[in-house]
């Protein structure tokens, strides 16, 4: 059956990956990000290749106006939300906590756990209204385990997986699902924005192992969505072969 999906942070990396696996399964996309550009081009890209009925809205997911005023105004046809994946996200920065950038500290909170927030509050009345739905929050293995340098993303990875178990409680008579995904080392634009456009620094996250991709989690987040209602994954830990841990990894060069 033909659903309509919900997927914020669609312009990159797992985001995009996810809209493409909905598309390819003919399911109705509303897709959001700040880069309108490539919003739009990935709208034409999915409405040509697939035939996908998409709609782009464009907006800060920090900003509660800027979501109340996309959201809270859908028209009749887009209002039956069956998925909302909750992936807009991003770490800022790697750094001993006391030297971290209280600027990167208030974007990680105010996108990752505020921004997940506000959109959730707009869209899950729609879906108690009519007694159905799953919501995919994308934590981290970040939000399973901490690790040096990286205190703020990790604490609001592991709000995140709160959220996720505290979601399921209140949302359980509306028979709403919700999953959580944790997923390990995924080579998107993440660790560009967290290195603040540092490519080649970018790059030695993933030197000498495979890490997964934004289509390996789409992948996961299809499979999930596709079980016969009356079966909820809870929770997804995903990692490369090579990750054991958020900190251990086996690298050709045989560094961690
Ligand atoms: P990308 O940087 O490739 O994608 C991030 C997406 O989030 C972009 O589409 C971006 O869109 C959107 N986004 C960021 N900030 C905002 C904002 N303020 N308002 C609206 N949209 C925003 O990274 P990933 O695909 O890897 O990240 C997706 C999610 O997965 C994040 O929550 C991340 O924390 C999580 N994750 C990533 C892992 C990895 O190793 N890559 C591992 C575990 C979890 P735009 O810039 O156009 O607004
Ligand atoms: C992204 C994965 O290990 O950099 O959430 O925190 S990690």
């Amino acid at each position: 059956m033909q659903k309509t999906v919900l997927i914020t942070g669609a312009t990159s990396g797992i985001g995009e990956a996810t809209a493409v696996k909905f598309a390819e399964s003919s399911d109705r996309l509303i897709i959001t990000g700040r880069r309108k550009e490539r919003l739009d081009e990935l709208a034409d890209h999915l409405r040509k290749t697939y035939g996908t009925e998409v709609l782009t809205l464009c907006f800060d997911v920090r900003n509660r106006h800027e979501v109340e005023e996309h959201l809270g105004a859908l028209a009749e046809e887009w209002k039956k939300i069956d998925i909302l994946i909750n992936n807009a996200g991003l770490a800022v920065g790697l750094s001993h906590i006391d030297e971290g950038d209280t600027d990167d500290w208030d974007r990680m909170i105010d996108t990752n756990v505020k921004g997940l927030l506000y959109i959730t509050r707009i869209v899950v009345p729609l879906m108690v209204a009519r007694g159905t739905g799953h919501i995919f929050n994308i934590a981290s293995i970040a939000g399973k385990e901490v690790y040096e340098n990286g205190a703020v993303y990790c604490a609001s990875k592991h709000a995140v997986d709160a959220l996720s178990k505290a979601m399921r409680i209140d949302l359980l008579k509306h028979g709403i699902k919700v999953t959580n995904i944790a997923p390990g080392m995924v080579e998107t634009e993440f660790s560009e924005v967290r290195f603040k456009g540092d490519t080649e620094r970018a790059a030695t996250v993933y030197a000498g192992l495979r890490p997964l991709t934004g289509d390996d989690i789409a992948g996961v987040i299809h499979y999930c969505a596709s079980l016969p209602d009356h079966v909820c994954i809870n929770d997804v830990l995903i990692t490369p072969k090579a990750q054991a841990n958020a900190t251990i990894t086996f690298r050709k060069t045989g560094q961690p």
